[in-house]
């Protein structure tokens, strides 16, 4: 399988992140990027950089301002004292219910808060150009599909499913999958679907697509009475408007395994294929994995394998988008059995 990399991804480094209160290394890093390399390397996978320019798409995925927030919020914590260049920002105040998101505040920790929200994602002076060039890489992935290649895989982080039309959260700023999507549509594909399999539910993808029936969205993620981001994910969000009925979510309990993990795919595909899509884009998070520090699934690294094949079984041309993972030491082999059960599949 083709696979789209950049080697700008590295320059998204943050060091820590707050976990139960206290700083703790963080835990998506650019090692995961390369032991994904280096098992598709390995196994014989060719590496690609992006081309496409996705800014077009990122204009219609994400709102104005917030775009020029993020590709500009280090240099402006620079800004605001050049001692910051030694301490990564976090929000600490958010605009929820009655206060005012109208007004972009002038203090940049209320402008982050305004932007965000959690306080688990962390940016770094390279935050902008890693996920660029994630989204450069979501495009051009969307056109070799629409030139007529099967599937392609990005090995692209940061992720970006939790990340809607103003705001970041979850490690994620630009939500990479909602670019394949519009890009995918801007190639001719009027009915796109969404498959994200990543534990946590992807709720900006989710917002981004509530009201509209041209893109479909399933998700199978960790139930959010109990797993982040809690507060979107549950069955009863089917859509809005002419949306309604495009949303599917199938949350699982904390400690599902395999063979329930697989049913609800069968109820994932059943739903793709009533919907009669043109083109998937699939949020391939790998932290359904047993051994995942930070998630709450039971998949091992063979299941990856079923994956793979039932993906290419749904016999749609597919973008696949890395999104989470945190099992590093593991991610290369369960990302790289995914992609060789679809080319075997
Ligand atoms: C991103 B993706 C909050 C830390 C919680 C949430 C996990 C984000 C997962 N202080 N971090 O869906 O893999
Ligand atoms: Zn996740």
């Amino acid at each position: 399988m083709i696979v789209i990399h950049s080697p700008q991804q590295a320059l998204h480094a943050p060091e820590h992140e707050f976990f139960r209160g206290e700083r703790v290394p963080c835990f998506e890093t650019p090692a995961r990027a390369e032991f994904v390399l280096r098992e598709l390397t390995a196994r014989g996978h060719a590496l690609q950089l992006p081309t496409a320019d996705s800014r077009p798409l990122l204009a219609k995925v994400h709102e104005a301002r917030y775009l020029s927030f993020i590709e500009s919020a280090w240099d402006q914590w620079l800004a605001a004292d050049p001692a910051n260049a030694a301490v990564q920002p976090f929000p600490s105040v958010w605009p929820i219910r009655t206060l005012r998101s109208d007004e972009e505040p002038v203090n940049f920790i209320a402008r982050l808060g305004l932007y965000s929200f959690d306080n688990g994602t962390p940016i770094s002076a390279g935050m902008w150009q890693a996920a660029k060039a994630g989204a450069d890489a979501a495009a051009t992935a969307a056109r070799l599909i629409a030139a007529g290649t099967r599937h392609v895989f990005c090995a692209t982080r940061p992720p970006g499913h939790h990340a809607g039309a103003d705001f970041m959260g979850g490690y994620c700023f630009l939500n990479n999958a909602a670019v394949a999507v519009e890009a995918l549509r801007a190639h001719g594909c009027a009915r796109v679907a969404v498959l994200d399999v990543d534990f946590h539910h992807g709720n900006g993808t989710q917002a981004i697509f509530y009201d509209r029936a041209d893109v479909l969205v399933v998700s199978i993620h960790g139930d959010p009475r109990t797993e982040y981001p809690f507060y979107s994910g549950h069955a009863d969000e089917t859509g809005a408007g002419p949306g309604l009925g495009f949303n599917l979510n199938l949350p699982l309990p904390r400690g599902t395994e395999a063979d329930a993990w697989f049913a609800a795919f069968d109820a994932a595909a059943a739903t793709l294929a009533r919907y009669g899509a043109e083109a998937l884009v699939v949020s391939l998070g790998l932290d359904t994995f047993a051994g995942d520090p930070i998630s709450g699934f039971r998949l091992q690294s063979d299941d990856y394998l079923r994956l793979g094949a039932e993906l290419a079984r749904l016999g749609l041309p597919a973008v696949l988008i890395l999104e989470g993972g945190y099992a590093t030491a593991e991610l290369g082999v369960n990302a790289a059995n995914v992609i060789d059960g679809v080319d075997n599949g």
